[in-house]
């Protein structure tokens, strides 16, 4: 069965979670949904050279940053976790500055935030996360290392290696795959053999789960039970997230080019924020009226965010030559003196 018709199974439920945990989910999911379609606009008008955009995929991320402590923790992202960001409370214009390229990988504090610098390199942050993870349990100290990498990057030697190195060295950290079902043009069953990513844990000595990524409540329960296991000793754990990329890979890009909209469109239906307010109101959690003023202040906040990194100065052009090398070289003196004469003209 491809993987688009193994989920869609209807109903959520999160009568096993705390209200306020869920309406706390909700409350980020809508947001970052909010400040999507902010960054999609901002990148239409020229503000953004490019954007990733993280619809669909909001369950998977905000429910499982919020399994994690934001003062013992680190996250490791790709280039599509803002919604991670937003849950793990990174400031969010300096995080946003990233897309607006102005400066090198943002403008948040990465060490105070202890979430990472934007990685484009595919599965480039899962080796990092697995690096510190060692590092922290040579320390005696109890954070967990989030690794955050796609279904593409799952087949990049690095992770591998990563995967491998955590289960030998029982290194506090989870591997949580999203699986979008896309590689940019490339699907599922032409990047992963076997047809599962989670599967493959058994071979790294460690748990391995297949979890709805469309689901926020069950994305919660088990990001909290591997981080949990991480923390007292346990080792490592592959999460695989399955979902699916409604959006182009990217604003640059054109889905109908290699792919089917049907399938797209199937997993529209089962959106992740309509599928936990449904489950919310069954379990009592929330009312209308909770949702109304939740909406309210998201979009407010998805706003403000946008005016923020649209409204934000331009980095001086000269920082282009600070941070290459500790002792600068005659030639890049002398580039830096070129460049200097062209502006001043
Ligand atoms: C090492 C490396 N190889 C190739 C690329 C080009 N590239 C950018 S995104 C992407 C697809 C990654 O897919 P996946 O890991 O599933 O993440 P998703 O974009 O679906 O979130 C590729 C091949 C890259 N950035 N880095
Ligand atoms: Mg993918």
């Amino acid at each position: 069965m491809p993987p688009e018709e193994s989920t869609g199974q209807g109903a959520i439920t999160v009568a096993h979670l705390a209200p306020e945990l869920t309406r706390g989910l909700y409350r980020d999911m809508r947001t970052a949904r909010d400040l999507d379609t902010e960054a999609i606009a901002l990148q239409r008008q020229g503000v953004f050279p490019a954007y990733v955009s993280v619809r669909g995929q909001e369950a998977a991320q905000v429910a499982s940053a919020t399994a994690l402590d934001p003062a013992r923790d680190f996250v490791f992202p790709t280039y599509r976790e803002m919604a991670v960001a937003l849950a793990y409370g990174v400031e969010m214009v300096g995080y946003m500055a990233t897309h607006r390229a102005l400066w090198h990988g943002g403008l948040y504090d990465v060490m105070g935030s202890r979430f990472g610098a934007i990685n484009a390199v595919v599965g480039g942050p899962v080796p990092h996360a697995v690096g510190w993870a060692v590092g922290e349990r040579l320390r005696g100290d109890q954070g967990v290392a989030m690794a955050y990498f796609g279904d593409g990057a799952s087949s990049e030697g690095d992770v591998h290696e990563a995967m491998n190195f955590a289960g030998v060295f029982t290194a506090p950290v989870v591997f949580f795959c999203q699986n979008n079902q896309w590689a940019l043009s490339v699907p599922n069953e032409r990047q992963v053999a076997g047809g599962s990513i989670a599967a493959r844990a058994e071979g790294y000595g460690m748990p391995g789960v297949l979890v709805d990524g469309n689901d926020a409540g069950a994305v919660y329960a088990a990001t909290a039970e591997a981080v949990q296991r991480a923390r007292t000793g346990g080792g490592p754990t592959v999460i695989e997230a399955l979902t699916y990329r409604v959006e182009p890979h990217s604003t640059s890009d054109d889905p109908g080019r290699y792919r089917d909209e049907a399938a797209a469109d199937r997993w529209r239906r089962r959106d992740p924020i309509d599928l936990l307010r449904t489950a919310m109101l069954q379990a009592g959690h929330a009312d209308e009226a909770f949702f109304a003023t939740v909406d309210a202040e998201a979009a407010r906040r998805a706003e403000q965010i946008r005016d923020g990194v649209a409204d934000a100065p331009e980095p001086d052009g000269s920082e282009l030559f600070t941070h290459v090398f500790r002792e600068t070289t005659e030639e890049l003196t002398r580039q830096h003196r070129t460049w200097q004469e062209e502006v001043e003209l």
